[in-house]
């Protein structure tokens, strides 16, 4: 049964289709308009009732959230393709941490600048400077203390590739390339080596050659 995966365009859910990629499951995408508001028609919040993509249906099972999701299949599928979670249960500790500073300290700030400063124009509403003010210094501070862990570590978690690395991908890449902030990665040397190594993987370069972003 290959996994289905819901709005393959959007940056969520390509963090659910880059850990796809390394951990080489099969999967087929479905597109959903968020433009078009799909994403809140009847039939789209039945599989996830808050309305936001990605979803993916594995036969009869469906499930939301997309670091539950890349949660789940790297332990589901912990010997396919490249080991993100680390070996040890402190490893996967650590993979945890820093899961979790990425959807709590890192991700807000860089949707905030997405919100802001890419989608609001192309939806004709207007852009709100002190919140995108307010998140180029959070951002700022959170880039400060991953450089500090970068210059001791080669990836977060430690010296191993993890899903902690892999969660930053999707608005690493609006933060780098889309929203003109690439100062803040390359002014800090390990944060920017960092970047290289992780953005150039086999597994994202087929994400961004195969699922192009709407913005
Ligand atoms: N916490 C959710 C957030 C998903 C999310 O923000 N999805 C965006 C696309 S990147 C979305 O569906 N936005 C539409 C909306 O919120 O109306 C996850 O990680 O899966």
């Amino acid at each position: 049964m290959v996994v289905k995966v819901y709005g393959p365009i959007y940056g969520s859910p390509k963090r659910v289709l880059v850990c796809l990629f390394e951990k080489e499951i099969e999967f087929e995408t479905l597109d959903i308009d968020l433009f078009k508001g799909e994403h809140k028609q009847p039939d789209f919040l039945k599989l996830q009732p808050f309305g936001e993509v990605p979803v993916v249906q594995d036969g009869d099972y469906t499930l939301y959230e997309s670091r539950a999701i890349i949660r789940y299949y790297a332990e589901k599928y912990k010997n396919q393709g490249t080991d993100l979670l680390g070996k040890t249960i402190e490893e996967r500790g650590l993979v945890e941490q820093w899961l979790e500073v990425e959807a709590h300290n890192f991700h807000p700030a860089i949707y905030n600048l997405v919100i802001n400063v890419l989608f609001a124009p192309l939806q004709g509403t207007p852009s709100n400077q002190k919140v995108i003010e307010e998140s180029d210094e959070k951002l700022k501070k959170v880039l400060d203390i991953y450089e500090e862990k970068l210059s001791k570590t080669k990836y977060l978690a430690g010296d191993f590739f993890s899903l902690a690395d892999l969660s930053h991908l999707p608005f690493g890449h609006y933060l780098v390339n889309q929203t003109g902030r690439g100062n803040l990665v390359r002014e800090r040397k390990h944060v920017s080596e960092w970047w290289d190594d992780i953005s150039n993987r086999p597994s994202w370069k087929k994400v961004l050659e195969q699922y192009k972003y709407p913005v």
